[in-house]
């Protein structure tokens, strides 16, 4: 008998669009559809999507042009923007079409998306916070433009090796970047060195010794709804003269080639510090590099478009993302008195009005302040500039009633204590009209602490702007199952505002809500287990409590506490295996700075933990612990989903903000966390029997700090804690080298400046708090929901809207 014929089913009509990709496909790849390979369908599509988002391009570019907008330009050394492609896709509305079209074409939007390479342009919340920032801009239909580093190695890949952290090169650029247009006319001569020829009193003239060219790369920006589309603007470094045909042709062939060669190392990498100052030449020179392309740039737009430089102020507003710019405060005075032959006064009047600064730290490490000579020696006429502008504050102080010379040094531009050093803040903050924290609690501490004379002498230009995040990425986009219940019962309105996620307060009465909402919750936490599963050879129970701390790590963040109070609970489970413990799972990824010893032991710790606790039959399916390596912005957007309690444990007046705190409030995990950052505030916002507080008060901890706190006193005194920093020290969890974490240990006993001691036994307590609510399904979810329901306050559509009419004058 032989088989009835079928014949196969028509193939679906191909779309326009589909058409089109087909075309970029073949026309600009290169490639037939039978040859392509996922990353040539990648690039195809984002070429697609990009023809169309240019004609929104131009189209914002000339509204503002012609409405003689007021611009702002977010300068920043680090923009953590990660992947585009889903992005720019939601923003446009084009998912479904877009995805249509390539499944009739046999490609799988979710599996292109996913091959797409994360843009790690920055090590952590500041760098997100500048990709956030740009999102909101466009959203909120500003001008705007931020200006960086197109770095060739972005932050580096993690390799987890026997639990060590192993740094490797991240090659993001390795398929060639087809968002980026290289804008061949926008290129900038950056001099280093040399000298200055002339006085200040008469023309003055700078003659670099060496220069480089600064060279323009283009990524759009879409904004929500894509209503404005802005720019990104990277720069790149490359030599004036690419080979040295002399030299070649004598034979010195890589001679030859080293002005390229130092050109290069200017955009070669990233620093891969966070919350520390590199202190290396090289980072002045990319800091002033990227600065002085940034405001010649800025200069030649306000020129062409409004004839005068002196309206600078009322058309460009230059936020300084902390202090790696600030060089440009010298920069731009430069230009207006070299090349544009203004007198001082007035050259300092615009560019104090044109600037503003964010702090985004008081970590004293993170301070930056350069030696003296060294630039001197680099930036030999701005090192003047700095000497007048200093003069000129000085004075100010002297005046000013009861400025003591204490206070006065303090103010200076130039720290006088042992080797002279430019402090880069000082000059930031007198530079600026505005300078501000990012949290309520930042800022007042600013006042306090590292800017308390600068504010006494300027007391009106330190001001808050809490951090938000943007609700796109960071819930439509990384969260589509909730973001459709949520849709379902409160309508889409939330998508174009936030606080009007408020209406789902009441659904956290709503038994069949919470269980829908719980089911979301559960099938993100299914996503990842199959992850954690296929990735780690993991398996986990996606019943279990997710309980995550993801973030760089660093002692102030204290990742050291949660894994000793993990170590605490698996003894506890351990000794009392009939009680009735709640199953968890605890969460760890993070990235070190790879000079930063003790984080880099930290890391090796959570895994020695987790490699011992995981193998433990005696636990069960009562505990599990995961470092998950490569932390990176497309693993946050996996992990924040499915998390039901996050960490956000920092000594208290430490943390500036923190903003996972937000995405994970957002996407309706509880937060355990101290009194610090915008912590506070999230409190305030989601209601005290919303969230887990526990540990000392930034007051507290400055007390303990300043009194006779006796960390060892505190260990011997706790149980639990010192049988738990015992086994640590003793090697229980390090057998192959027992003395691995004494020095660690030690640390605790002897100083404990991050307080972990003296928190431990307030945190056990409040994890046992959250056993306990675990307990209560109904309560929990309940909880869950008012989280998401009364965080829309931390979008950063509303932080943006702050700058914007506070700072920025531009809405
Ligand atoms: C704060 N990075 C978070 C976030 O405001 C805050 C420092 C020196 C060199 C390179 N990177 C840095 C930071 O200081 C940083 O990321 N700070 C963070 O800024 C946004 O939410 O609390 O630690």
């Amino acid at each position: 008998m032989t088989e009835p014929e079928i014949a196969p089913a028509p193939a679906p009509a191909r779309s326009p669009l589909a058409d089109r990709i087909v075309d970029t496909l073949i026309h600009r790849i290169g490639k037939d559809e039978r040859a392509a390979r996922k990353h040539d369908w990648l690039a195809a599509t984002i070429l697609t999507l990009r023809d169309e988002i240019i004609d929104k391009w131009m189209a914002s570019t000339r509204q503002a042009h012609a409405a003689g907008a007021k611009r702002v330009y977010y300068l920043s050394l680090e923009f953590l923007i990660g992947r585009l492609l889903r992005d720019a896709l939601s923003n446009l509305g084009r998912n479904a079409e877009v995805g249509d079209a390539l499944a009739v074409l046999g490609v799988d939007l979710a599996e292109i998306e996913e091959i797409e390479p994360d843009a790690a342009l920055g090590n952590g919340g500041l760098g997100r916070l500048a990709a956030c920032f740009m999102e909101s801009m466009a959203t909120l239909d500003l001008p705007a433009y931020g200006y960086g580093i197109r770095y060739v190695n972005g932050m580096f890949r993690q390799r987890i090796d026997d639990g060590w952290q192993v740094e490797l090169p991240e090659t993001w650029l390795a398929h060639g970047n087809p968002w980026e247009f290289e804008r061949r006319e926008s290129a900038y001569f950056v001099g280093f060195g040399g000298e200055v020829i002339g006085n200040e009193v008469g023309h003055v003239h700078w003659k670099p010794a060496e220069a480089v060219e600064a060279l323009a790369y283009d990524t759009p920006v879409v904004g929500w709804r894509g209503k404005r589309v802005n720019t990104l603007r990277l720069w790149s470094a490359r030599a004036f003269d690419p080979i040295r045909l002399d030299a070649f042709n004598a034979g010195d062939h890589i001679g030859a080639l080293a002005g390229q060669v130092r050109a290069e190392s200017l955009v070669r990498v990233l620093y891969p510090s966070d919350s520390s100052a590199a202190g290396q030449e090289l980072r002045l020179r990319q800091e002033y590099f990227f600065s002085s392309a940034s405001i010649q740039d800025i200069v030649r737009r306000h020129v062409q478009y409004f004839g005068d430089i002196r309206t600078l102020p009322d058309k460009a507003a230059i936020q300084l993302n902390d202090t790696h710019p600030a060089v440009s405060v010298a920069e731009l005075m430069r230009l207006l008195i070299d090349h544009h032959d203004l007198p001082f006064d007035e050259a300092w009047e615009i560019t104090r009005k044109t600037f503003g600064y964010t702090n985004h730290t008081l970590l004293p490490e993170a301070l930056e302040s350069w030696p003296l000579p060294l630039f001197e020696r680099l930036l030999p006429r701005h090192m003047q500039l700095i000497y007048a502008i200093n003069g000129r504050v000085l004075r100010e102080a002297r005046k000013s009633d009861g400025m003591s010379d204490q206070a006065v040094a303090a103010i200076s531009l130039i720290d006088e204590n042992g080797e002279r050093r430019v402090r880069m803040a000082n000059l930031a903050f007198v530079g600026s009209h505005s300078v501000n924290g990012v949290a309520a609690l930042h800022t007042a501490l600013m006042k306090q602490t590292v800017f308390a004379d600068l504010h006494r002498l300027y007391p009106a230009r330190i001001n808050n702007k809490t951090n938000g995040i943007t609700p796109r990425r960071w819930l439509m986009d990384c969260n589509p199952g909730l973001t459709a219940l949520v849709r379902d019962a409160i309508g889409a309105e939330f998508c174009d505002d936030t606080a009007k996620l408020q209406s789902l307060d009441s659904f956290s009465n709503d038994p069949s809500f919470r269980e829908r909402f719980s089911g979301v919750k559960r099938s993100n936490k299914v996503g990842l287990s199959n992850f954690i599963g296929e990735s780690m050879g993991l398996r986990l129970d996606p019943d279990a409590l997710f309980d995550v701390q993801i973030k760089r790590v660093h002692e102030y963040k204290r990742q050291l506490l949660n894994i000793i109070e993990t170590v605490a609970l698996y003894d506890q489970i351990r000794s009392h295996p009939e009680e009735d413990w709640t199953p968890r799972v605890k969460i760890f990824a993070g990235k070190a700075a790879s000079s930063y010893h003790n984080a880099k032991l930290i890391i090796k710790l959570a895994n020695d933990v987790a490699k011992r606790v995981n193998s433990d039959p005696s636990v069960g399916g009562l505990l599990k612990v995961a470092f998950l390596p490569n932390y990176n912005v497309s693993l946050a957007e996996r992990i924040i989903p499915a998390a039901d309690l996050s960490e956000q444990i920092s000594t208290a007046g430490m943390e500036a903000s923190g903003t996972g705190n937000m995405k994970f409030a957002l996407n309706g995990a509880l937060t355990i966390g101290t009194l610090d950052g915008a912590n506070i505030e999230i409190k305030e916002h989601v209601g005290d029997d919303n969230i887990v507080i526990f540990g000392l008060t930034a007051d507290e901890v400055a007390a303990k700090r300043a009194g006779s706190y006796r960390p060892r006193e505190v260990i011997e005194g706790s149980r639990e804690l010192s049988q738990a920093v015992n086994a640590i020290a003793s090697g229980v969890f390090s057998p192959d080298d027992p003395s691995r974490y004494r020095e660690l240990m030690n640390g605790l006993y002897d100083h404990d400046w991050f307080m972990v001691a003296a928190d431990f036994d307030a945190y056990t307590a409040a994890q046992r708090a959250v056993d306990a609510r675990w307990a209560d399904q109904a309560g929990w979810q309940a909880a869950a929901i008012r989280n998401v329901a009364r965080v829309g306050w931390f979008s950063s559509d509303r932080t943006i809207g702050e700058y914007a009419r506070e700072i920025w004058g531009v809405m």
